[in-house]
């Protein structure tokens, strides 16, 4: 069946401290995603950007200092989301860094069970505790499993939004070292760049798919930073030795083909750092193999 997609922009940059993520939905916009996902055959709304505190209004030292800040705007994606997926529409969210599935994923898990398929090279799995930075992108994955600062956790709801049973992590290749700790603690399944390269992307996510295949639903959250900085230079915490195109393609097509895509964020475009909107059109490019496009 062909997908509503409702697209909302999340121009939020507090979570981290480089300057130009903001920009990544309107670098999405005018890569043609609207006419991408219809040409795809999907119905589509944009309902615009969820309004977001201006960077340069708040106290410069960043960090943990903006979390009153992003708690504030998850709230208000979690919101929308929570519209969208009532009117039985897939909310498409678009990053923004990746804090903004702090109110992502708690929509898509308010009315019923969802899987979550977090496609990153890191972790996301800090704590105030153990992040060495403070930067708030780094701990959404461990928030939502129920870890770290009550006030991440309890976006939307109180308490843990998914458990670390109905995760699995995808791309995964750099971790600070308490932060390793945590998520090898946790329950999370993870696949790591290792086994992509041993077993191949597809049996990875075979692997992957059936772990959720309990599931109704999958919220699909898609770091572009765990595409290899070659094919996906505009982001903003790049790491060597990611996924290629194809690998990024086949992984898409193979969820599309078997799980019921719910919910999805493109996170991290920062296209300031790009070249030529690369990675936005790359971006455009998976979210249309996600929602159904094929090859033949
Ligand atoms: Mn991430």
């Amino acid at each position: 069946m062909k997908k509503a997609v409702n697209i909302v922009g999340v121009p939020l940059d507090l979570g981290q401290s480089r300057r130009g993520v903001d920009m990544g939905p309107s670098a999405l916009r005018y890569a043609g995603l609207d006419n991408h996902l219809r040409q795809v055959g999907c119905s589509v709304r944009d309902c615009g950007n969820v309004e977001i505190p201006v960077r340069d209004e708040l106290p410069s030292e960043g960090g943990l200092a903006y979390l009153p800040s992003v708690v504030e705007a998850c709230t208000a994606v979690y919101e929308v989301g929570l519209e969208a997926i009532a009117e039985g529409e897939v909310p498409l969210f678009l990053g923004g860094d990746h804090s903004i599935a702090l109110g992502t994923v708690a929509a898509a898990t308010e009315a019923g069970a969802s899987g979550v398929l977090w496609i990153d090279a890191h972790g996301d799995f800090n704590t105030p505790t153990t992040s060495p930075t403070g930067n708030l992108h780094g701990m959404p994955l461990a928030a939502l499993t129920g870890q770290g600062s009550a006030r991440l956790v309890d976006i939307g709801r109180p308490g843990p939004k998914v458990s670390a049973t109905d995760v699995v992590l995808i791309g995964l290749r750099s971790l600070d070292p308490e932060e390793r700790a945590l998520l090898r603690a946790s329950g999370i399944t993870v696949f790591t760049m290792r086994e992509i390269d041993e077993q191949g992307i597809g049996q990875v996510a075979k692997q992957a798919l059936k772990k959720l295949a309990h599931l109704p639903k999958v919220h699909v959250s898609l770091d572009m930073d765990s595409l290899d900085p070659r094919e996906a230079p505009g982001v903003g915490t790049p790491v060597p030795g990611g996924l290629t195109y194809r690998e990024a393609h086949l992984l898409l097509e193979l969820v599309a083909a078997s799980a019921n895509v719910g919910s999805v964020d493109v996170v991290e475009i920062n296209p300031i750092l790009d070249s030529q909107n690369r990675t936005a059109k790359i971006g455009v490019e998976l979210v249309a193999s996600l929602l159904g496009q094929t090859i033949y």
